[in-house]
């Protein structure tokens, strides 16, 4: 397979700083080798320009901090992604949540201006569901999924121009987080989430199957993966960290099963904060995930 990688190295999106060196911890964990050791012809674009917290503007208007910076760097991410090959499958380095919606919006706008009808599924300890008005801290990682979907802010949520994501195209795995505005918003929206709880109950297999079921009807998938989803003592060098997350294994076996499926379309790893990590730790176990997710088996 043809990956091109894309990094984005932002942080405006969260509440504290660093995970804009995530790009540069993923490449460091020998991204691009991992994937060449598949046999795919692998190809790093470098990074999308993004402003620096020191200089943009952090002016918070309606409760989003640093919005417009923010909106630059989607909308350039988007752009790069929407005019790539149809035949090569991005996978895209972050920097915070807030840039899933350049990159969703970007793959799903992949040949044509209409968009695909684009399935995601949302790997994550958090829904990221919050608008400006629903969330406790104004930081706009807790915001993409509500903005893809066509909520919140006209400007975020006018990325795609028309295009949005179907709520019932989004499947949620890992929950564990979630703040009581945005509890509501997830409710009416009707978006499917696996919480921690299913994950111990149902196991990561029946909720794959169930997954692929329920996104049957979409024509590209993309998965969305924060580093966060994973428990803390397996990805420590994260912003915002919430114990009782997927075991090492339980995120192989997911990435494994979707991998299996041929389904998936474009990835994401977020969140990764080199800063807040033990020896580059959180780096390395999400490189073995995207390996895990482009065919890598272990027999
Ligand atoms: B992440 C919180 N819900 O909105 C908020 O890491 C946390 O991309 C958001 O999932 C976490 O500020 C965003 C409290
Ligand atoms: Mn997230
Ligand atoms: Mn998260
Ligand atoms: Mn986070």
């Amino acid at each position: 397979m043809n990956i091109s990688i894309l990094g984005i190295p932002m942080d405006l999106g969260a509440g504290r700083r660093g995970v804009d060196m995530g790009p540069s911890a993923l490449r460091n964990a020998h991204l691009t080798r991992a994937l060449r050791d598949l046999g795919h012809h692998v190809t790093d674009l470098g990074d999308v320009r993004v402003a620096l917290p020191e200089t943009a503007d952090k002016h918070s208007e309606g409760g989003m901090v640093f919005l417009d910076p923010i909106l630059d760097a989607c909308r350039a991410t988007a752009e790069r992604l929407s005019a790539l090959d149809g035949d090569t499958f991005p996978l895209t380095i972050g920097g915070d949540h807030s840039v899933s919606m350049g990159t969703v919006t970007g793959n799903a706008l992949r040949g044509g201006p209409g968009g695909a009808r684009m399935g995601l599924i949302w790997v994550d300890a958090h829904t990221d569901y919050n608008t400006p008005g629903s969330s406790p801290s104004g930081n706009i990682h807790g915001m993409p999924v509500a903005h893809l979907t066509g909520l919140g802010d006209p400007r975020l949520s006018g990325l795609g121009g028309g295009w949005h994501m179907r709520p019932e195209d989004i499947v949620m795995i890992g929950i564990r987080s979630v703040d009581p505005f945005e509890r509501d918003l997830l409710r009416e929206a009707g978006i499917k989430a696996y919480t921690m709880k299913d994950v111990d109950q149902l196991g990561i297999t029946r909720i794959h199957e169930e997954t692929m079921e329920r996104l049957s009807g979409t024509e590209r998938l993309h998965v969305s993966f924060d580093a966060d989803a994973l428990d803390p003592g397996v990805c420590p060098g994260v912003g915002t960290p919430v114990p009782g997350g997927l075991t090492y294994r339980e995120g192989h076996l997911l990435m494994e099963l979707l991998s299996e499926s041929g389904r998936v379309t474009s990835m994401d790893i977020v969140e990764v904060n080199p800063i807040l990590d033990t020896r580059n730790q959180t780096a390395e176990v999400m490189v073995g995930m995207a390996a895990s997710l482009l065919g890598q088996r272990i027999l």
